[in-house]
């Protein structure tokens, strides 16, 4: 997701083209962040306001924007923009509130989080974020959790590429970034980029083609990215980790590897070599529906036709086999060579002058004490404090420091068990819950649960743009400013050492204000201003850059990018970052946690008769951002109504019509939806897209909090153990049993 897709070295200066500058119009150089890839593109301004965006003058950029971000100005100009801090004035849920001022509200919020913590303990709060969007809280937030005490931080990231960090760290130490630019082969487990998502990768794998690189792409219908292919695999959903040990099956019986790199720097090859023998290609062929030809064929390529890339997919931070799927994605990757090459998967590391997030959220201040406390360590460890702890000395060897917090996702609470703690006190209560930039009630799976967690807190408090649901529950509701309205440094995650500038480009309106600044009050509030001793967001970004001899302003007025230069196979040096060393293709860090060291794959549970159908939640709609961008009617004109999408077949022998309304039912709830009838959807499974609520529609709970509670993919989502991976406790969003039935005939 991070910015330019190379792993070449990169220092790109400042690109103005003249002739592109209108008369009279200021510009700024800016990162948008209406998704959370941050293309580079333009802002003009006139009189103070960002009149217009528009691409880069910098040719390497130019392609790299969307409707989002066009849409961005009028998006955060809407006349229902929070733009002052809201206090609840009625029960809960009622909907009705009173302006007052920051002071005052910090203030309250400051002495109902002190009583919390004095009567429950400072796990007793618990936090939930989505740093891409906020862009600004730069691990401010985790710092002054880390000193108060409560580990109960999480994200959306847990079911995206922050868990896949997470694991990728169990196999080599690094999440790896693929080399677009120098690769000749690219392998798309169901991720699939397009003209209006994540543009700046969809450009890079059309210009990887251009330049002869191969395409694989494995989803059950036919995408964007299935349609440019090369070779289109179409399992069933949900099967990706049983094709993964297939294309293995034909690697390792073809001996189509990388011997030397194998011999030297892996450890658990035979052992590999052993589960993946009861994969034989029929068993696979059985469980996927793909063919056992076509899945050697896409072996072969991957293998053969390398440097290969496996780029990140949120497809398998989402299902049953997450944590065996991921690795195995990491074990092809390592066995064929194509870690930390050019054309393959390069890790980066800290940048060396810059001082990255990780540094900044200082894990190393909370006691081991508060540790292990985190929710859901016990039974769900992966990405928690306890499921990454024997990583931490690898880490402080290869890279430099204990907690690399990669795409933040890295040392998370388990969402469920912090809503489940938050419902019911169980094991221990969580009463204060603050979402920021995340609109945590549709963001996870069984929404319900959510809802009766945000219903049972003493202070919940809100950080937005809009009166989003998870807001409409809020005893506070503080306005956030946007990426047009702030300074900001995008430091690609941690993922990459690539650091990107961001100019303000216009004052925030009303009293809108950072994340980070929402927390340097926070600070203060708790009586621990000596944690951010910054006055704003420019001073903190100079001492981060510090170290290059450069203060932010000359920063972003000289670079587009900046990057310390690259080296490949780091590994030589230092080894990875691993407790052994090496490659763990059996990993030691599971085995220790009590689960499987080897992949494996977890069948579907018997089939329910009275759910025929499959669904899947996720696939990303042109015109919105997640949950968000309802309330801009030019968008909202082309996407007006949440659809069911299902194959001519499957709507057929359903008896649906197109445009028709009707409930899509799972064992864990019913949501309503309009019938859209798609040649490129397969047979017997349906999808429903993420995130639908009304803005326009009543509020709070009298108007189903803006018809989430009738609209919002989340409820269909489950959390019961069949439904969640084991190691990490994510929930199976990919191929989850269902039923259509006509609305009239529901209760
Ligand atoms: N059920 C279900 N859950 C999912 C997914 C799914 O497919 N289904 N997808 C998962 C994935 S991949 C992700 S990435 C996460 C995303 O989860 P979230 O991070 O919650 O994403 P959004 O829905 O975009 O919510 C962001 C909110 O921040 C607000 N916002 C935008 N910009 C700013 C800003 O600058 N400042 C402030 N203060 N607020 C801002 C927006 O109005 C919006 O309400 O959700 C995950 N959860
Ligand atoms: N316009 C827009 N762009 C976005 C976003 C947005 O909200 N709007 N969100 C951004 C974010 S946070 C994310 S995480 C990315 C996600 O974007 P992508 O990674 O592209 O993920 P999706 O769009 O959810 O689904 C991609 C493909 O997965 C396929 N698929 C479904 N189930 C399975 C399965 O079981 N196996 C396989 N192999 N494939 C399957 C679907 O058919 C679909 O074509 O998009 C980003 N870009
Ligand atoms: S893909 Fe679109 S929304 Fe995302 S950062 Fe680029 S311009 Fe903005
Ligand atoms: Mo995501």
């Amino acid at each position: 997701m991070p910015g330019p897709t190379t792993t070449a070295p990169v220092e790109q200066k400042r690109v103005m083209d003249p002739s592109r500058q209108r008369h009279g119009l200021a510009t700024r150089r800016v990162l948008c962040a209406s998704c959370d890839i941050a293309c580079s593109v333009v802002a003009e301004v006139q009189q103070g306001r960002v009149t217009r965006i528009r691409s880069s003058d910098n040719p390497l950029f130019r392609d790299n924007i969307c409707v989002k971000g066009v849409m961005a100005p009028k998006s955060f100009a809407h006349p229902e923009r929070i733009r002052h801090p809201l206090k609840r004035v009625g029960h809960r849920g009622s909907g009705r509130w009173e302006r007052v001022s920051w002071d005052d509200a910090m203030a309250d919020i400051g002495a109902r989080l002190k009583r919390i913590i004095a009567d429950h303990g400072p796990e007793a709060w618990a936090v939930s974020t989505s740093q891409w969007n906020t862009g600004t809280d730069h691990g401010l937030g985790r710092r002054l959790m880390n000193h108060v005490g409560s580990p109960n931080w999480i994200s959306g990231v847990a079911m995206c590429a922050g868990n896949t960090a997470a694991i990728n760290r169990f196999t080599y130490g690094w999440y790896p970034w693929p080399d677009y630019d120098n690769t000749r082969c690219i392998l798309l487990m169901g991720h699939n980029p397009h003209k209006n998502s994540w543009v700046p990768i969809h450009n890079a794998i059309r210009r990887a083609q251009k330049n002869g690189a191969k395409l694989i792409v494995v989803d059950p219908r036919r995408s964007e990215n299935a349609e440019a292919a090369d070779l289109w695999l179409a399992p069933k959903a949900g099967t990706d980790g049983a094709l993964l040990f297939g294309l293995l099956r034909v690697i390792l019986d073809e001996r189509l590897y990388d011997q030397a790199f194998v011999d030297r720097w892996t450890v658990g090859f035979d052992d590999l070599v052993e589960r993946v023998g009861e994969f034989p290609l029929d068993r696979v062929a059985a469980i996927t529906g793909c063919g056992a030809q076509e899945i050697a064929a896409a072996a072969r390529l991957y293998a053969t036709h390398g440097p290969s890339v496996i780029p990140w997919t949120p497809i398998t931070d989402m299902q049953r086999n997450s944590t065996s799927a991921i690795r195995l994605q990491g074990i092809l990757r390592a066995i064929c060579g194509y870690l930390d090459v050019p054309g393959g998967e390069g890790m980066h590391g800290f940048h060396p002058r810059i001082v990255p997030e990780s540094v900044v959220e200082m894990h190393e201040a909370l006691p081991e004490a508060q540790k292990a406390k985190q929710l859901g360590a016990d039974k769900y460890p992966a990405f928690t404090y306890r499921g990454q702890a024997a990583l931490r000395g690898p880490a402080r060897r290869v890279w430099g420091y204990e907690y690399p917090n990669q795409v933040t996702g890295c040392f998370m609470a388990n969402p469920t068990a912090v809503f489940n703690a938050m419902a019911d006190g169980d094991p221990y209560p969580v009463k204060a819950f603050f979402a920021l930039g995340n609109n945590a009630l549709l963001s996870y799976a069984n929404l319900p649960l959510i809802q009766r967690a945000l219903m049972n807190q003493d202070l919940v408090v809100v950080q937005e743009h809009m009166m989003t649901p998870t807001a409409q529950l809020a005893d506070y509701v503080l306005p956030g400013d946007s990426w047009l309205e702030r300074p900001w440094m995008f430091d690609a995650f941690g993922w990459i050492s690539l650091h990107k500038p961001s100019q303000q480009a216009m004052e925030p309106p009303g009293e809108c204000e950072s994340t980070w600044q929402f927390w340097k009050r926070m600070a203060g509030a708790l009586d621990m201003d000596e944690l951010v001793p910054w006055d704003n967001l420019r001073e903190f970004y100079d001492w981060r850059l510090e170290k290059l001899g450069i203060d932010f302003e000359t920063f972003a007025e000289t670079y587009d990018v900046h990057a310390d230069k690259l080296e490949f196979r780091k590994y030589e040096r230092n080894g990875f970052a691993t407790p052994s060393g090496k490659v763990e293709l059996r990993s030691s860090v599971l085995e220790d946690l009590g689960f499987d060291p080897l992949p494996y794959y977890r069948p579907d549970p018997p089939r329910d008769p009275d759910y025929p159908l499959d669904m899947f939640t996720g696939v990303r709609e042109h015109e919105y951002f997640q949950t968000g961008g309802r309330h801009v009617p030019e968008l909202r004109k082309r996407t007006p109504e949440p659809c069911l999408f299902i194959s001519p077949g499957t709507a057929a022998r359903q008896g649906l019509a197109a445009g028709e309304w009707v409930a899509v039912e799972t064992a864990n709830g019913r949501i309503e939806v309009m019938v859209a009838i798609r040649d490129n959807m397969p047979d017997g499974l349906v999808r429903v897209p993420h995130g639908w609520w009304k803005p326009e529609a009543d509020m709070g709970l009298d108007g189903n909090l803006s018809q989430a509670l009738k609209l919002s993919d989340a409820i269909l989502c489950r959390d019961d153990e069949d439904f969640m991976d084991r190691e990490q406790g994510i929930p199976h969003l990919k191929g989850v049993p269902c039923r259509i039935v006509p609305l009239e005939s529901t209760s």
